[in-house]
């Protein structure tokens, strides 16, 4: 039972976590049909490109500021239900032009979201911008610079998500390096659909502090070395794994071997209702499939907390 601990996580897409449910009421808010989006058992997708277009679809439903604010706080509010002190939300600006809202409105719906759920609940929550990889180096550049610009407290990283197997990361290191001379923390998608060398690239031309996914740098033992000599941290999401066929079953992921090796690890949702999951599942999975022992998922909980891309005094209030 790992109802009762405290949790934290630092890797979930805010489009990722809209409830089916929630989709459908934005559909009839807009007279919009998203049967072919859903099925009984939730969003309906097959691999990992269908599921990038399905994600794209879930956002469009979301058109206003106070859609995006709705949406945070649904969220923000499901994890303070079970005891999570700390949240950080990716957002992509993209999305937000995408749909004529325009970045900085859809930032403002997001902080309203945070604001809220904060004084209701005492969640506390911070904002990466990402950029897309699929949608191109210019698009990721205008993300970091967007960041950069944007100058809001909340925004206190940067990151790439989307189709890994699109470029090269030097293709993106510009973007990277905008986001550092901004000051911004920096975490970077790699190693979840690509294998070591993805991570490795990262590594090297990114200089992240954290890794989303990098669970397959498993591959490579050198690989693992090199992080845990860095103190790198993953940002490890087991459930989206498993979902997207990364590991074929909860036994084969490579967790357990990854924290055994020294590797500093966290448990995160990513996009829970896209994989059939939630932070409390995570969580859950950890303990009773897994086999993590309460102090070990404490453990992983304060891993994200220093990991975390916030000022000392939050962090040490925190903690
Ligand atoms: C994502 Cl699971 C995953 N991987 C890469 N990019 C993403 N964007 C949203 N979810
Ligand atoms: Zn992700």
């Amino acid at each position: 039972m790992t109802a009762h601990l405290l949790k934290a996580e630092i890797h979930c897409h805010i489009e990722g976590a809209t409830p089916p449910s929630l989709a459908q009421a934005q559909a009839a808010k807009y007279g919009l049909d998203i049967s072919h989006l859903l099925d009984a058992d939730g969003y309906e997708w097959s691999d990992f490109s269908e599921f990038l277009v399905c994600y794209d679809a879930v956002a469009a439903l979301f058109r206003t500021a106070d859609d995006y604010a709705l949406l945070t706080e649904t969220y923000l509010g499901e994890l303070a239900g079970y005891n999570t002190i700390y949240s950080e939300i990716i957002v992509s600006p993209d999305h937000g032009d995408r749909i004529g809202l325009g970045a900085d409105a859809y930032l403002a719906g997001i902080c309203d979201g945070i604001h809220a759920a904060r004084e209701k609940t005492g969640i506390e929550a911070r904002i990466i911008v990402t950029g897309e990889r699929h949608f191109g180096p210019d698009s990721v550049i205008a993300a970091a610079d967007y960041a950069k610009r944007a100058k809001n407290p909340l925004v206190t990283g940067f990151n790439m998500a989307g189709e890994e197997r699109m470029g090269r990361v030097a293709d993106y290191a510009r973007a990277f390096d905008i986001a550092r001379d901004a000051g911004l923390g920096l975490t970077i998608h790699a190693g979840e659909v690509c294998g070591a060398f993805s991570v490795s690239d990262a590594l090297d031309l990114v200089h992240p502090s954290r890794i989303g996914h990098g669970v397959r740098a498993i591959e490579d033992p050198a690989l693992v070395e090199r992080l845990v000599e860095l103190g790198t941290v993953l940002e490890v999401c087991p459930g989206s794994n498993i979902a997207l066929k990364v590991f074929p079953d909860f036994d084969s992921h490579s967790l357990r071997a990854l924290k055994a090796a020294g590797v500093r690890v966290c448990l995160n949702s990513d996009d829970p209702p896209f994989f059939n999951t939630s932070l409390m599942q995570e969580y859950e999975i950890a303990s009773s499939v897994m086999g993590f022992s309460d102090a070990e998922i404490n453990g992983m909980t304060r891993t994200a907390i220093e990991a975390a891309f916030v000022d000392e005094a939050t962090r040490g209030a925190l903690l």
